[in-house]
């Protein structure tokens, strides 16, 4: 098959499901073109059967915003022209289901019918695509897609609940690359971050409010209280300042490393003890994944589509959003004996195993199976 990635090319979740997506699509034998305005940070080029397409919007004085939906919808177009794309596979709905919409309108102007997949990650349903301002295009272009997805069986109910959607929502967990996970760790060294007594504790997220990055300094500063401990930051946002800030007023400035932007994930995780994620709100938890693919037991909020990824008492555990004292007393009683702690990491590991690519793909290929038939169906 042919088929057309349409994503955000940032750090992002739903940036690194849909490239991780695009490389595995590609290995299984499809051709993959991502088309989007930057190569997309995880985006391996020199893989066979992987293409990038960038999309160029032009600065023009008249403009105050450039109108970038026009530039993707059009690139769309003349793409699936070029290459005989089948298929498109947009990921986050805003602008992207929107856009794609309008190039599969104009492509079938020409006799072309182009199948739209679109696959909802979170906040383009939870925090922005509700917001009166979008709503009514967001509403359309998920109805308007010939087949939807969700990355939890949480946020399919958050879609149904905020957005009038006529359409079935099949929920496809997101997924990891177990093996490549292992190979990525062999050069790590431990002793650069923290020492031989001191358990490490890692975060990483972009670092926005609904990250809830206060309650990740607040629950390590309890734990570094009880045992020797690092914590790891990594990542960049408008909420890093605010965390920089509280660790030099609880004095621990000199037991946190803010790595900023990181293409060392796996590397970081493979030598962590514990992962915080103690958002607001979280779709799917993708980090937390990560993590214990990396055998790193997880200490969340019970927000979302969490508890379908990290299990109570098994990867790790759950608290209510905010509850502080509750994530730290669940921390400590995992790091602080060594026996509990080997058992959740190998749990961890284990409960990552369900989120495979081998188990996961197969799912994606058979969506844009049936968004293909609907195109045959459409043709009789
Ligand atoms: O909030 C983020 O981490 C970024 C955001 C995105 O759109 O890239 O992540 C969303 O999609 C990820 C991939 O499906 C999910 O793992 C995250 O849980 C989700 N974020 C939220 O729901 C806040």
């Amino acid at each position: 098959m042919k088929i057309a990635i349409v994503c955000y090319p940032t750090f992002g979740g739903s940036g690194v499901v849909a490239t991780e997506l695009g490389h595995e699509l590609a290995r299984r034998g499809h051709e993959v073109h991502f088309i989007t305005y930057r190569q997309p940070v995880r985006l391996a080029l020199l893989s066979p059967n992987v293409h990038f397409h960038e999309v160029n919007v032009p600065e023009y004085p008249l403009f105050h915003y450039q109108p970038y939906e026009l530039a993707l919808s059009s690139k769309l177009v003349d793409m699936v022209k070029l290459y005989k794309i089948d298929l498109v596979h947009v990921h986050y709905a805003i602008p992207h289901a929107y856009a794609a919409y309008m190039a599969k309108q104009m492509l079938k102007e020409e006799g072309i019918h182009l199948p739209i997949v679109t696959t909802l990650h979170g906040t383009d349903i939870t925090l922005v695509g509700n917001h009166p301002f979008y709503k009514p295009a967001v509403t359309f272009s998920i109805n308007k897609s010939d087949v939807v997805t969700s990355v939890s069986q949480s946020l399919k109910e958050d879609t149904l609940k905020y957005f009038e959607v006529k359409n079935d929502i099949k929920v496809i967990p997101n997924f990891i690359e177990i093996e490549e996970v292992q190979q990525k760790v062999l050069s790590c060294k431990r002793s650069v971050m923290a020492l031989p007594q001191e358990k490490i504790i890692t975060h990483i997220s972009n670092f926005r409010k609904v990250k809830n990055i206060p309650d990740v300094v607040k629950v390590f500063f309890k734990i570094q209280e009880k045992i020797p401990a690092k914590l790891m930051m990594v990542g960049d946002g408008p909420e890093k300042e605010v965390a920089e800030q509280l660790c030099r007023k609880l004095g621990i400035e000199d037991k946190v490393i803010f790595f900023g932007n990181s293409h060392e994930i796996n590397q970081i995780l493979s030598y962590s003890d514990l992962f915080l994620l103690p958002s607001e709100t979280e779709s799917f938890g993708l980090a937390a994944l990560e993590a214990m693919a990396n055998r790193v037991p997880v200490i969340s909020s019970n927000t979302g589509g969490l508890p379908e990824v990290n299990f109570q008492g098994i990867s790790g555990y759950l608290s209510n959003v905010g509850d502080v004292d509750n994530m730290a007393e669940n921390a400590l009683k995992i790091l602080s004996d060594d026996v509990v702690l080997e058992s959740f990491k190998n749990k961890a590991f284990e409960t990552a195993l369900r989120f495979s690519v081998e188990n996961i793909v197969p799912m994606y290929e058979k969506v844009y199976e049936e968004a293909m038939s609907l195109q045959v169906k459409y043709q009789n």
